[in-house]
């Protein structure tokens, strides 16, 4: 029997990706449950062709789910996994409130699919879409060069704010269309109208915050950079050093990575390393003008990479550029991904 699995925030901005998701991968789910607050329920949305209506979220919605993803805020899967986890459920969760618990796995398929299998709470998480947008690369990179320190740079999509944030850039965005603005301190500020989620205006402007502040001076999404690449990695001592921006794009993330490793490396290299790596697109030939943009990733599934070149200084240091789609691979993606290692060893095929 196909499990029956149960989306848990399905009208949310992921949970929409989700289910678009669910209906173009292969079908290896029987029910599919669609779970939200009780405002949401009631309501029918299509999935795999059919409508389902939406139920609120409530012990008894578990009753006979094998595997329930989460795609809502940390206080409610902190409230709600477990409570999944203890009707029988295997809760696949895409929020912060478990991926440095040491008794659940944080899982990239690509990377370490084996971890999802010990997982002592019933519980698996998903990592932060920043560093989910550069791991499926460097993991394929340390397996070969074995990674020894890494400096990220982000440059991050509003709809990592979620909805507000996109709806705050578009707003920001008409206001400064066809104006002067941006050409003197401050004219920006003030004009934009409401800041939304963001520190600063961010039509026309970059702005180097993305989380809540954390000590001495790092974000919490720098953090989570460095805590779950270590995890996800396996390497506990990583020397990591990030810095998240925040850039007027809609959606996909990207990164400017430098990475070090034990061993010298090449370009030539890593271009095969890459192009042989599952869920990894290399697309570099600057000559030809060619490199992985934002407006050319979003809406697709792979890590896009390019702009790879050895450092001038440092024979076993590699610079790259990545772009990943935050909502797809970056959120319900990996997620899926997760969700459908979980399935196939549900029903014997792992
Ligand atoms: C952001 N990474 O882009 C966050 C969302 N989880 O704000």
């Amino acid at each position: 029997k196909k499990p029956t699995l149960a989306v848990v925030g399905a009208t949310g901005a992921v949970g929409t990706v989700m289910l678009d998701l669910l209906s173009t991968r292969e079908d290896v789910w029987g029910e599919i449950r669609l779970i939200a607050s009780a405002r949401s329920a009631g309501r029918k949305l299509v999935c795999r062709g059919r409508e389902i209506e939406v139920v609120a979220l409530s012990e008894e919605a578990f009753d006979g789910v094998d595997v329930a993803m989460f795609d809502v805020p940390d206080e409610v899967s902190a409230q709600w996994a477990p409570i999944a986890a203890a009707k029988g459920a295997v809760a696949v969760d895409n929020s912060g409130a478990f991926r440095m618990d040491p008794d659940v796995p944080l899982v990239v398929p690509e990377v370490n699919a084996a971890a999802a299998r010990n997982r002592p709470k019933g519980i698996i998480a998903n990592p932060n879409c920043t560093t989910l947008t550069m791991v499926v690369v460097l993991g394929a990179l340390h397996q070969r060069y074995g990674l020894s320190s890494l400096v990220a740079s982000s440059y991050q999509a509003a709809s990592g704010a979620g909805q507000p944030g996109i709806d705050t850039l578009r707003a920001q965005v008409a206001k400064v269309a066809g104006t002067n603005l941006g050409t003197h301190p401050g004219d920006l500020r003030g004009v934009v109208g409401d800041l939304g989620p963001f520190p600063a205006p961010l039509a026309l402007n970059v702005v180097p915050w993305a989380g809540s502040l954390k000590d001495d001076g790092w974000s919490s999404e720098e953090l989570k950079i460095r805590n779950e690449s270590r995890k996800i990695l396996g390497l506990p001592n990583l020397p990591v050093s990030a810095t998240c921006v925040r850039v007027p794009v809609v959606t996909t993330h990207s990164v400017a990575v430098h990475a070090t490793f034990e061993n010298e490396v090449t370009v030539a290299g890593a271009h095969e390393i890459l192009r042989a790596a599952p869920g990894v697109v290399v697309l570099d030939d600057p000559a030809a003008g060619e490199f992985p943009t934002p407006a050319d990733v979003v809406g697709t599934d792979p890590t896009w990479v390019g702009r790879i070149r050895r450092s001038m200084d440092d024979p076993r240091s590699l610079e790259l550029f990545v772009c990943g789609d935050n909502l797809r691979k970056g959120a319900a993606l990996n997620t899926a991904q997760i969700a459908e290692v979980v399935a196939a060893e549900l029903t014997g095929k792992i």
